[in-house]
């Protein structure tokens, strides 16, 4: 099956983004920056796809709404990460 497509929406100088960032590159997985500190259109569809999300980075694996880095780090303590992953 074909690894699902990973967006990950950050701004500059995001502590979190970079840890989220990180575990997913240490996971082998592929993933699309979306920098939204300028705001934009991709702040946009963020917000059209998590209406409630407050802070970055927000997550999305296929169709699914991960939250966040600590969301991210949840899943992968819980041993559910990589079949998220693996789609
Ligand atoms: N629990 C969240 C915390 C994320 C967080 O606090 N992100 C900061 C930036 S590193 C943030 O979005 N602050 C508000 C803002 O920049 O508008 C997570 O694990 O992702």
């Amino acid at each position: 099956m074909a690894s699902p497509q990973i967006d990950i929406y950050t701004k500059f100088a995001c502590p979190f983004c970079v840890r989220a960032k990180r575990l997913l590159t240490q996971k082998g997985a592929e993933f699309t920056e979306h920098d939204i500190t300028m705001g934009g259109a991709r702040r946009d569809e963020m917000l059209a796809r998590a209406p409630n999300a407050m802070t970055v980075p927000q997550i999305f694996i296929g169709d699914v709404h991960v939250g966040g880095s600590d969301d991210l780090a949840a899943l992968e303590a819980a041993g559910k990460l990589d079949a998220l992953l693996a789609g």
